[in-house]
């Protein structure tokens, strides 16, 4: 194994630095949903305790967001979290079914639903400060990434009530009632503003954008009736911190190859890609501005070493030609993935990769 990088701060990381097509020491890796199931650790910590009580507390926060970083040595904490929280934070009757997802009581169906959604105060997100204060101390030299869910992404949720595959009210909603959509997409910019600035400003080195359904929709309707909403949460983020460079921004969905130069346009530093376009062509879809990140497919993890040594290899040699690269999965981990491949493979992109 490679020696760990020496960089002197968070701002001055591999991955920092890949997000903004600067050499890097080796191509810095994490893997979305990296922290949660797949740990036994985490499964221990958060017995008894609910998702969404989990992601209010910020000792367990601390905690759970570490785990997966001392155990595979990436290249990146990823505040553990999850997208509807702002949501049920402002006061959104929402619940998170163990096996399902977020189930939301009261789902959103009418333009009097979107007029009645509460607003997220700022002041209600101190429990999210002191999370994201107490790992910053903690990680040192290793980056923090902050997230939240784009506009319509957590649209998606408020509208099904829940999980769906299709999101066919979500898209019924968008093309019968395209005022009330706006309205909708505006005020869930304003939370994910909201929240991603308190996670800057407490700290955070990155930030990610999770607009993961975004798929469902032709390049044309996402350019004219999601896109602006997107580009308001990034424009609405400004220029960090004062006196540091603003943080990167990374912009991820799945099944958005249709739509990368889009996810790009909308105000990314970074445009995650899932597994279906090889990072090759992903780099001529996005363009030599803005870097990548991905993508191994989460399901090759649970195949033969043998066969994970081969796609590792494959991935790394297709980002060759993008303008920065930092290595993830093209989705979340999956739960029945043995932790010890994570480990293995982020070793074996940093020797792949160590200038
Ligand atoms: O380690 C990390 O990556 C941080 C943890 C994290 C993140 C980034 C969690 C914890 N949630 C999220 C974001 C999130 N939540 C997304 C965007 C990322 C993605 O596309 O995977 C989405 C779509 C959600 C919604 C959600 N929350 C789902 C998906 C349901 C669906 O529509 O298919 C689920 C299962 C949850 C619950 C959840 N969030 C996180 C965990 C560890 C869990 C499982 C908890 C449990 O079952 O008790």
């Amino acid at each position: 194994m490679s020696p760990a990088p020496v960089s002197a701060s968070p701002a001055d990381s591999d991955l920092v630095r890949a997000a903004r097509g600067l050499p890097v020491s080796r191509t810095p890796v994490w893997f979305m949903r990296q922290a949660g199931r797949s740990l036994p650790e985490y499964r221990a910590l958060r017995a008894g305790t609910a998702m969404l009580a989990a992601c209010q507390d910020p000792d367990l926060v601390t905690e759970i967001t570490l785990q997966p970083v001392r155990r595979h040595q990436v290249d990146a904490a990823i505040l553990f979290s999850d997208i509807v929280l702002p949501l049920v934070v402002a006061g959104v009757d929402i619940e998170i079914k163990p096996g399902v997802g977020p189930v939301v009581a009261n789902p959103v169906r009418t333009v009097a639903d979107v007029d009645a959604l509460p607003d997220l105060e700022p002041e209600r997100l101190s429990f999210l400060q002191t999370a994201v204060r107490q790992l910053v101390a903690e990680l040192g030299a290793t980056p923090l990434i902050g997230f939240a869910g784009a506009p319509f992404t957590l649209a998606t949720y408020l509208i099904e009530g829940g999980p769906s595959k299709e999101h066919a009210r979500t898209k019924a909603f968008m093309y019968a009632e395209p005022e009330a959509w706006a309205r909708l997409l505006q005020r869930l910019s304003v939370s994910a503003t909201t929240f991603l600035t308190a996670q800057v400003d407490a700290g955070a080195s990155a930030v990610q954008l999770f607009d993961s359904w975004a798929g469902v929709l032709s390049a044309a309707d996402y350019a004219e009736r999601v896109l602006p909403h997107s580009r308001a949460v990034f424009d609405g983020l400004g220029e960090g911190r004062a006196g540091e460079d603003r943080v990167p921004r990374i912009h991820f969905g799945v099944g958005t190859g249709e739509l990368l130069p889009l996810i790009g346009d909308a105000g990314a530093d970074v445009v995650g890609v899932d597994w279906r376009v090889p990072l090759d062509e992903a780099a001529r879809r996005v363009g030599p501005a803005r870097s990548l990140q991905g993508n191994l497919d989460p399901a090759v993890l649970l195949a033969d070493r043998e066969t994970v040594d081969r796609e590792v290899r494959r991935v790394v040699q297709q980002a060759s030609t993008a303008r920065g690269h930092i290595f993830n999965l093209g989705h979340g981990v999956l739960p029945d993935t043995d932790p010890d491949v994570l480990t293995h493979v982020a070793a074996l992109v940093h020797e792949l990769t160590a200038q």
